[in-house]
């Protein structure tokens, strides 16, 4: 397994790629003539690329509802940000301005009907997914947590779809301000391209969770003039949804992706296939530790130890050795923790990678990072910026999610 560091990237690369993205991508997904949409000049020029081969025909769920939904989440307009005449200051203290939201009509109706065609989706998958080599090259993307703008920007980023394979690690909603179109654009992909979008479940799928980090009150609030049983209908909703999510996905049989780690009740990865769904997150147990639990640096303490999160456990490197060599694993990819620089980081001698993908994440100026595998299982780590890199040493010590 190689990995390098894709080249620096411009700043406010993501928001770029939203900018640049044309409406002629549209027609890809709706069944239209093969556009090259990539414009990005960094991604298609290296010789271990594989040509973009388009989703079979067959494979594609047309709903005529989903596909108004993904539509209407995809062309919502992008808002300009206006030229401010301080701009420089700005950039040298390093200070953002939050992004403009962008402004979706969506009905209640619609969230419960998108909702009743993702489960019967979502029912057909095992909790432990093992995504084939077929299904390779595949971009996966760490936490979201309700920054819809940026998610635009990955696809137009990393491609749409309808050809790219995509397995997202979980924490879709709450921190972040547009969490129900972030889970409603998954959801209505993932029910749209089954062989093609995989999404895990993140702790922050979890009633308890989104009660007290900001997606309860998205809900309620967003449908206020409807009466707050609306809101809390729609919210209620979610977590249903959220209980058929898979736990973990299994890459061409050698890289093991969970939102948060290991966990002392799994010994092999069939121990995830056993696991039941739809189910709440319990307190302990497998499925706690699937999305709660963290990799330590190789000078912690090795072993298992209690979680500071107050939940869960921390696993040192001979755990992930150990697990790694009787799984015959390469890698573990998770999310689950902001990675302050770069928006990604290697533990446990390399066999531990934690991505964390949205960029600027409350305001912390964080970069973001996807992961992309290939088919040779070659690894290309691409950085969303949110500024200049800071200086050595500037960089805050990583926290939690
Ligand atoms: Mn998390």
């Amino acid at each position: 397994m190689q990995s390098k560091p894709s080249k620096e990237k411009t700043k406010d690369a993501a928001e770029k790629s939203v900018e640049s993205e044309e409406p002629a991508s549209l027609k890809l997904l709706f069944g239209g003539s093969k556009i090259d949409t990539n414009s990005e000049e960094e991604s298609t020029s290296s010789e271990d690329e594989e040509p973009e081969v388009e989703v079979p025909a067959d494979e594609i769920v047309q709903i005529s509802f989903v596909n108004s939904l993904v539509y209407k989440l995809l062309s919502a307009e992008v808002p300009v940000i206006p030229a401010s005449s301080n701009r420089r200051k700005r950039d040298r203290e390093h200070q953002l301005e939050p992004a403009p939201l962008i402004e979706v009509d969506l009905k209640a109706e619609e969230i419960y009907k998108l909702c009743d065609h993702a489960i019967e989706s979502l029912k057909k998958q095992k909790s432990l997914l093992r995504i084939s080599n077929e299904h390779l090259p595949l971009v996966v993307c760490g936490d979201i947590h309700g920054q819809f703008r940026e998610l635009r920007g990955i696809f137009a980023k990393m491609g749409l779809p309808y050809t790219q394979s995509y397995l997202f690690l979980g924490d879709y909603v709450d921190r972040g301000v547009q969490g129900i179109e972030v889970a409603l654009f998954l959801l209505a992909l993932q029910i749209k391209f089954p062989t093609k979008v995989f999404l895990l479940r993140g702790n922050h799928e979890d009633r308890n969770t989104t009660m007290s980090y900001g997606f309860y009150d998205e809900c309620v609030n967003r449908f206020l003039a409807e009466g707050t049983d609306v809101g809390e209908k729609v919210f209620n909703t979610f977590m249903t949804t959220f209980n058929y999510l898979p736990l973990a996905a299994l890459v061409d049989g050698v890289v093991l992706c969970m939102h948060g780690g290991l966990s002392p009740h799994m010994t092999t990865v069939e121990d995830i296939e056993k696991i039941q769904r739809p189910s709440i997150i319990p307190a302990y147990g497998l499925l706690c530790d699937l999305l709660w639990s963290d990799p330590v640096p190789e000078e912690a303490r090795d072993g298992w130890s209690l979680s500071p999160r107050g939940i869960s456990f921390n696993f040192g490197p001979s755990i992930v050795e150990e697990f790694c060599k009787r799984n015959k694993l390469d890698l573990i990819v998770r999310g689950h923790q902001l990675i302050d620089n770069n928006g990604y980081k290697f533990l446990s001698h390399g066999r531990v990678l934690t991505i964390f993908t949205a960029p600027n994440y409350q305001n912390q100026k964080n970069d973001g990072a996807i992961l992309r595998i290939s088919k040779k299982h070659k690894c290309r780590l691409v950085i969303l910026r949110t500024r200049r890199k800071t200086k050595p040493g500037k960089a805050k010590e990583d926290s939690s999610e």
